[in-house]
């Protein structure tokens, strides 16, 4: 049975997690809106992400015997001045991700919660990935400055980017590497 001090910031997790799932959705939609479908297409993909880490949470309480209660969401930006800035948010976003997922580290060391290191572990190693792949973005385009070539060729190769995990709903789609 999970405790519930451990099981409360968990389920703010969830939040956090929705959360982040809505700001890669609106960076999507602001991305299609300049035809930069590459990077639309990269953030569509981490929107995707962003639900499976949420529901890696919450089945983490449901399968400890425990209840989730879903949080309010804050409103979130909606529009960019431009690509960097985009990409800068990105990468703030993630380092604020990382410090709320030490913060869970903290409480369950604190609490004697040997059973969520597993997963816990799992999600430093992700926020590793997660803020070194937003930074590269943001650091390549402020090398590339105004250059519109230098900002279409970022955008193709940003398409690239191959997603295969299934519904985020299916608990079969956790063990697709994200
Ligand atoms: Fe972007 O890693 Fe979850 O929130």
């Amino acid at each position: 049975m999970i405790g519930e001090k451990i099981k409360s910031a968990i389920n703010e997790q969830i939040k956090y997690e929705l959360e982040s799932f809505y700001v890669y959705l609106s960076m999507t939609a602001y991305f299609h809106q300049l035809n930069l479908n590459g990077m639309a297409h990269w953030m569509r993909c981490q929107a995707h992400e962003e639900m499976i880490h949420a529901m890696k949470f919450y089945d983490h309480i449901l399968d400890r015997g425990g209840r989730v209660t879903l949080l309010d969401l804050k409103q979130i930006k909606t529009n960019w001045k431009a690509p960097l800035e985009a990409w800068k948010d990105a990468y703030e976003h993630e380092k604020f991700i990382t410090a709320k997922i030490n913060n869970l580290v903290k409480i369950s060391r604190e609490e004697n919660d040997y059973t969520s290191e597993p997963l816990l572990a799992w999600f430093l190693n992700e926020q590793i990935e997660e803020e070194k792949n937003t930074d590269k973005v943001a650091r390549e385009l402020a090398m590339i400055g105004d250059s519109q070539d230098g900002i279409l060729m970022l955008d193709r190769e940003l398409a690239a980017r191959i997603f295969t995990a299934g519904s985020p709903l299916d608990p079969a789609a956790y063990n697709v590497a994200v």
